[in-house]
């Protein structure tokens, strides 16, 4: 069983989110999303608008996610890939390069990001719209 993980927000899920999930399913058969805690976004320098455990609640219903698991540090990624016996690390490629120190460990895919579409566009064009 090739496994896949991969790190995210997620806030505000949107089509954009789901077919880097989609597109990470289809590269193994089983798929981990680490998901940021409210406390690592406060490092991250992110405000998600939905809590940890909501935006952990609506990942789990999500066909191409196999399992949730809390993303609270910057420094877990070699620790989660051995522990949970990860084949494959997946990111979009705004993160390009970034994870490469992983490529000792599973293989490293940096997939294009989904344009037209993202949590803070949303937030801003939410913001135009009420004011
Ligand atoms: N994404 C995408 N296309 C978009 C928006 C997001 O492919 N239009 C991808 C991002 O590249 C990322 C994933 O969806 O792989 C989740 O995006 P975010 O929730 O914004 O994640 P981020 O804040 O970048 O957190 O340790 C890694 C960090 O936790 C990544």
């Amino acid at each position: 069983m090739k496994k896949v993980i991969t790190y995210g927000t997620f806030d505000l899920l949107h089509w954009g989110h789901i077919n880097l999930l989609k597109r990470a399913k289809n590269l193994g058969d089983y798929l981990i999303v680490a998901i940021s805690t409210d406390e690592f976004n406060a490092i991250k320098d992110k405000k998600a608008y939905h809590s940890y455990e909501h935006r952990k609640f609506i990942l789990e219903a999500i066909q191409y996610v196999d399992e949730v698991i809390p993303e609270d540090n910057w420094d877990q990624k070699v620790h989660d890939v051995k522990n949970h016996n990860i084949d494959l690390f997946v990111m979009g490629d705004d993160w390009e390069g970034k994870f490469d120190f992983l490529k000792k460990e599973c293989e490293v895919v940096y997939l294009p990001r989904t344009e037209g579409i993202s949590t803070t566009k949303i937030k801003e064009e939410l913001m135009l719209v009420n004011n």
